[in-house]
Formats: structure tokens, C-alpha cells, sequence
């Protein structure tokens, strides 16, 4: 079985994407049964997308994992859907900042995660490591990327499942925003080994309560 698992270079002005951190650790450290395939995303609007829809399309991975970081959350937080708009509020790595645009002109609203994402975050709670369902990944370049990735398995019709993960920042970065929740490295390391392998071992996610009231 074949993951192919991506990272973001940092933006907004940090000089470390726990994303990448992490995936990259993971790539090297290898998880039993898999092959992992690692890849480094610019943060940039579209131009990611098409790095890693040719890496989708050279590799035919089982599985598609982004990771970003959303500085601010406190728990590893799995994504349930993507939506099609760019509206960013700072500007991407190039200098871009669309407001209000589809991704894909006349693409669908939204995409969901093919990931048995309720299964995962049970999984990762269960290693002791906070998680939970996040229900919007940002108008920002990860939600682009999420949006086009799942965009392009379902048009061209791949078996590849896929879905996006956000993860806090790490200690190093909260120091700089006073109130700021964090997560050590080797704890956000740990968790994510579990999901993937959660993501392997459920074809069908599980039905628990997971939604939120607000
Ligand atoms: N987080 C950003 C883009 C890159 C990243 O790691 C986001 O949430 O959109």
C-alpha cells in the first residue's frame, strides 16, 4: 500500500512549517506496511496543486494525506471538507491574494474528505493526543489544495482516497503569540502515524458523533 504524504513550506512570515517537519520525519522514519512517498508544497495558490497532481498521477498513491499548519488550533484536526473559493486575507508566498474566487469556475461547491475521518480522529484520541473534526480548512491555499486534489481524483476518476489535516503550531512558534495553544513535535508525530494508519485499516468511516453544535 502507497501513501503519498505532503508538507508546506513556511509562510506569514514563519521560519518553520510544522507541516513539513513532520512529514518529512515521518517519510524518514517509515511506518510498517507502507510505502511512503514525501513531498514539500509551496505555499502558493494553484501552483501547489499542480505539483502534487503530478506527483498523484507519476506515483498512483492509495492514499493522499496534505498536512498544514492552522497556527491557532490545539488538536490535530482533520478536515471534512473542502469549498470552492480563494479568499485569502495575507498573501501567499508569490505575492498573491485572490478574494472571492472559484478555484475551479464552475466546479462544485464542495468536495468532502474520502478519508474515514470520524475513525481517525477516534484513533489518534486514543493514543492520548488531542483530535478532532475540523468542518472548514480556511479559504487559504490549503483549502485550494484540498479542493483541487479531490477535484482531480474525481474527474479523472483515480482510486486514490484523499484528505488534508491541519496541525497546531509547535512550541517554538507559539512563544511568539502569547495565549497561542501548541504541540510538541514528536506528539504531533505520533498522532498522525496513527491516523494514517487508521486511514488504511477503515474503507468506510465509522458513524459516531462528532459534529458540533456550532
Ligand atoms: N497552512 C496554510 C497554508 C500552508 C499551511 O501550512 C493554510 O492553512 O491554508
Amino acid at each position: 500500500m502507497k501513501i503519498l504524504l505532503t508538507g508546506f513550506d513556511p509562510f506569514s512570515g514563519e521560519k518553520i512549517n510544522p507541516s513539513w517537519e513532520a512529514v518529512r520525519r515521518i517519510g524518514e522514519e517509515g511506518i510498517e506496511g507502507l510505502e511512503i512517498i514525501t513531498l514539500r508544497l509551496p505555499t502558493v495558490f494553484n501552483r501547489a496543486i499542480n505539483l502534487l497532481t503530478e506527483k498523484i498521477d507519476s506515483h498512483n498513491p492509495d492514499i493522499v494525506i496534505c498536512v498544514g499548519q492552522s497556527g491557532g488550533r490545539a488538536e490535530i484536526s482533520i478536515e471534512r471538507v473542502a469549498i470552492n473559493i480563494n479568499d485569502a486575507s495575507i498573501k501567499d508566498n508569490e505575492g498573491n491574494q485572490p478574494v472571492d474566487e472559484p478555484i475551479i469556475k464552475g466546479g462544485p461547491v464542495a468536495y468532502w474528505s474520502t478519508l474515514p475521518i470520524k475513525g481517525m480522529v477516534r484513533a489518534i484520541r486514543e493514543k492520548g493526543i488531542p483530535a478532532g473534526i475540523s468542518n472548514t480548512a480556511g479559504t487559504f491555499v490549503c483549502n485550494n489544495v484540498m479542493y483541487g486534489v479531490l477535484n482531480h481524483i474525481e474527474i479523472n476518476d483515480l482510486k486514490s482516497r484523499a484528505g488534508f489535516i491541519h496541525i497546531p503550531f509547535l512550541p517554538e512558534q507559539a512563544v511568539n503569540y502569547p495565549g497561542k495553544p501548541s504541540m510538541d513535535l514528536e506528539v504531533i508525530i505520533k498522532g498522525l502515524q496513527k491516523g494514517i494508519q487508521k486511514a488504511f485499516a477503515l474503507e468506510k468511516d465509522e458513524n459516531l458523533p462528532e459534529g458540533k453544535t456550532h
